[in-house]
């Protein structure tokens, strides 16, 4: 099945898991415009609509974001844009001497079947660090804390086994198993 992303640390996330379930997935690579909205499901939900009518087969696509408690929720929906520009330097500004560490990173999976789409959404809470810390993963890795290591200082299967995405990714999995199969 296609799995749409511009992001190759997802795809390289999202393959992993697939297999796990048996399910090989397919990297269609591309940049798409995302509209706006206020939630991620509905930013998903959204985009996998206007690319149904480009893509005739069966995909998915996951929109992901960081959400920080102290700083009401942002970056949330601009995630992308947030770290394309300040990046984790910004953001550890942003929270220099607050103390409400508190923040979640939030998956939705959209999968368009063929003739409508669907949604799946996952969650981990975690707190922003106060430095950047290790080199595994991807964009906000490294000042994510999960317990006391942050997800860049895990590997890749230690994320994989309590991140948003996996949550996302599961509940949709058993879906795909109990519905299409
Ligand atoms: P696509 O839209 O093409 O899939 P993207 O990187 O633009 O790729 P999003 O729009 O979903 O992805 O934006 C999510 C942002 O949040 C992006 O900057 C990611 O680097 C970051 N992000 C998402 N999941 C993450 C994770 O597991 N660890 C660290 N950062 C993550």
């Amino acid at each position: 099945m296609y799995f749409i992303t511009s992001n190759e640390g997802k795809f390289r996330e999202v393959r992993e898991m697939a297999a796990k379930y048996g399910i090989e997935v397919e990297w269609l690579k591309m940049e798409y415009l995302e509209p706006q909205g206020n939630s991620l499901e509905e930013i998903a939900r959204v985009s996998a609509e206007m690319l149904s009518s480009q893509i005739e087969d069966e995909f998915f696509l996951e929109d992901s974001g960081l959400f920080i408690e102290a700083l009401k929720g942002f970056p949330g929906p601009y995630s992308s844009y947030v770290f394309k520009t300040i990046g984790n330097e910004g953001i550890l500004k942003l929270m220099n001497g607050v103390e409400d560490r508190r923040a979640y990173f939030m998956a939705v999976v959209a999968y368009f079947d063929g003739s409508t789409v669907r949604t799946f959404t996952g969650k981990v809470e975690g707190e922003i660090a106060r430095e950047m810390r290790g080199t595994q993963g991807f964009g906000y890795d490294p000042i994510f804390l999960y317990g006391d290591k942050t997800f860049a200082e895990m590997s890749t299967e230690e994320k994989n086994r309590v991140s948003h995405r996996r949550r996302a990714l599961e509940e949709f999995f058993r879906w795909l198993k109990e519905n299409k199969s």
